[in-house]
């Protein structure tokens, strides 16, 4: 007599709430540890916070092209990031795509994310690091795009805007272009009249 027996639906019962205060204490330690992340204790100046949105700069080059290339970026007052650096006090390097080698996913892109949208000029660098494919050209296209708002992270490709759309041929191994030069407002703007392709090296850029 299953059902019937008191004592059986008693402990049940028991273990029922257990469960449930037991997740409910879990959730409220989870909403306590939380706390200090969702509402940072202490008056914060602007000075504090860190400025909202990013810059997104990406590159694609034809999947089926065992060719290595390299995204070079520099933000204003920041050293250039690439391979070999792949962080600086703006932008970090997502991977180092080597072409068709050691290739998860077979697409050939690389992207750079800023912390951050600092104003001044950016300049965008493209290096044909390897093409052990000897095709040439390398067609790659090369987006930049902002993100204004930094309070929807997981929405950060819908809430991206486009700035600057272009194409390059890159026509031998070694070679080392820039694609552009462009200003930024704080606010993410870009500087009417701003870009411009005036060579600029990254890779081979040191501190003075
Ligand atoms: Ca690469």
């Amino acid at each position: 007599m299953h059902g019937l027996d008191p004592f059986e639906d008693e402990a049940g019962g028991t273990v029922f709430r257990d469960v449930i205060m037991l997740g409910l204490a879990g959730f409220v330690a989870m909403v306590v540890l939380l706390l200090p992340h969702i509402n940072p204790p202490g008056a914060k100046t602007s000075e504090d916070i860190a400025p909202p949105g990013n810059v997104i700069i990406e590159i694609r080059w034809p999947d089926d092209v065992d060719a290595d290339v390299d995204l070079w970026v520099q933000a204003p007052g920041d050293v250039p990031v690439g391979y070999s650096n792949k962080g600086g006090a703006v932008f970090n390097l997502l991977r180092d795509d080597l072409g068709l080698r050691g290739d998860a996913t077979g697409l050939n892109y690389e992207t750079s994310y800023s912390r951050g949208i600092v104003p001044g000029e950016y300049a965008v660098n493209l290096h044909l690091f390897r093409n052990p494919s000897n095709t040439y050209p390398v067609l790659v296209t090369v987006v930049t795009s902002v993100k204004r708002d930094a309070s929807e992270p997981t929405r950060q490709l819908l809430a991206s805007e486009v700035l600057l759309v272009s194409e390059v041929l890159l026509v031998s191994e070694g070679e080392e272009v820039t694609v552009y030069r462009f200003q930024l407002t704080g606010a993410g703007d870009l500087v009417e009249g701003s870009v411009h392709g005036l060579q600029k090296a990254l890779r081979s850029w040191r501190a003075s």
